[in-house]
């Protein structure tokens, strides 16, 4: 009889514990799956024996686990693997079909038999046209008049002499390279400026893309705090590739917005911290003095090591007024053309350059996360001539 009791008691204890475990096991997974991604929260879930009487509660969400779960998987931070920047140019030379144009007019023009007046003058104004500029579409003329006048002997490859002397007029001496290395132990610190809507923070996101592909950490500052779509604007760039960004509260002073990011950049030993600007048109003197105040804030900590202007290439000349009033506040080092594509302003590369000083640096050559290219003159001009 005892033995029954016994045998009857074991079989309840077994079902009871059967049971228990079976739940525990659900306990242990439910609470994960909304938290999916944040492991902070998980293991102190795990350890937790919840009670039986609770168990029947917890067993409802689990019906949802594979729902939840669901929209959790894309959320993972699948992180892309941006393009090498060296071959960027060459696989974007088709954007430039507009400028392509210039080339194959002049081409066409210079493959005369005879290179008359009229000649030289639809030359000039295909030149302006593109937004060279005066004095540099005179001098190539000038140039082209010079060595293309046939002496004696055969007339010279028109071809080769134009690829010559548009090299030359984008000059191909400049240093082009982007100073995104700090000295010692300070990050390099890249501050992007222009007028509203030029594409600073579409060249910020690519640029943070650049530097992921040369494997260099990146730091990305929202020091745009006008908008407030504009942190998210690069908050979107930056998961893409896992690069963070600092941001700061809604309306609050960009400067302290930046200072706050290279100090980051600083303490964490970041390789490069790229600074996002609100547009300000290049005549609001106050917003002129806020970037002023951005720059010389941030070299409280580290130097900026590079101040790119991103200027509108479709705006041709009027970009060149922006260019000098943005240089003479902070000290402008590199152009960044953007809307290169599709645009026939191409020649506005030599303008810009010629009127500031300062090389161009990176061209957009569309709206594409790698459409951001390293600037080459012979690329370039072999890219207009197709
Ligand atoms: N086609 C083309 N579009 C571009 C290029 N660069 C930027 N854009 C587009 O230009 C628009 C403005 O770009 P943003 O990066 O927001 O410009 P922004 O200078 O940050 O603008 P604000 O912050 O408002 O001053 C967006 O629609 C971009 O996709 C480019 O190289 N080619
Ligand atoms: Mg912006």
């Amino acid at each position: 009889m005892q033995e029954w009791l016994y045998l009857v008691i074991g079989i309840a204890v077994v079902g009871v514990l059967a049971i228990a475990g079976f739940v525990g096991t659900r306990v242990r997974r439910a609470p994960r799956t909304p938290e999916a991604p944040t492991d902070v929260i998980a293991p102190p879930t795990a350890g937790t024996q919840a009670p039986p009487a609770e168990d029947v509660a917890v067993e409802a969400p689990e019906v949802e686990t594979p729902e939840v779960e669901a929209p959790a998987e894309p959320a993972a931070p699948t992180l892309e693997t941006p393009e090498k920047p060296a071959s960027r140019l060459v696989r974007l030379r088709q954007r430039l079909a507009g400028s392509n144009a210039l080339g194959r007019g002049l081409l066409g023009l210079l493959s005369r038999e005879k290179l008359d007046e009229d000649t030289w003058e639809a030359i000039e104004d295909l030149l302006l046209a593109a937004d060279i500029g005066v004095a540099p579409t005179q001098e190539l003329v000038e140039k082209l008049r010079t060595r293309l006048r046939v002496e004696g002997g055969q007339a010279p490859d028109a071809r080769t002499v134009l690829r010559e002397e548009l090299i030359n007029l984008v000059d191909p001496t400049m240093d082009r390279s982007l100073r995104v290395s700090g000295e010692g132990d300070a990050p390099g610190v890249v501050l992007v400026v222009g007028v509203n809507g030029t594409g600073k923070t579409t060249t910020v996101g690519k640029l943070a893309r650049i530097l992921v592909a040369d494997d260099r950490t990146a730091l990305l500052a929202a020091a745009d705090t006008f908008r407030a779509a504009a942190t998210e604007q690069l908050a979107t760039w930056g998961e893409r590739v896992g690069v963070e960004v600092v941001r700061g509260p809604e309306a609050g002073d960009p400067a302290s917005v930046a200072f706050d990011a290279v100090k980051q950049g600083v303490d964490r030993g970041v390789d490069t911290v790229v600074v996002d600007t609100a547009g300000r048109l290049q005549n609001k003197q106050g917003l002129m003095d806020e970037l002023g105040k951005v720059k010389r804030v941030i070299e409280k900590q580290a130097p900026v090591t590079e101040v790119l202007l991103v200027l509108d290439a479709t705006t041709g000349q009027n970009g060149l007024i922006q260019a000098k009033v943005f240089s003479e506040v902070v000290d402008v080092t590199g152009i960044v053309l953007t809307k290169l594509d599709g645009s026939a302003k191409g020649g506005i590369v030599v303008a810009v350059q010629r009127q500031l000083g300062v090389p161009v640096k990176l061209v957009g050559l569309g709206e594409g996360p790698d459409d951001l290219a390293p600037f080459d003159a012979a690329a370039f001009v072999d890219a207009l001539l197709g």
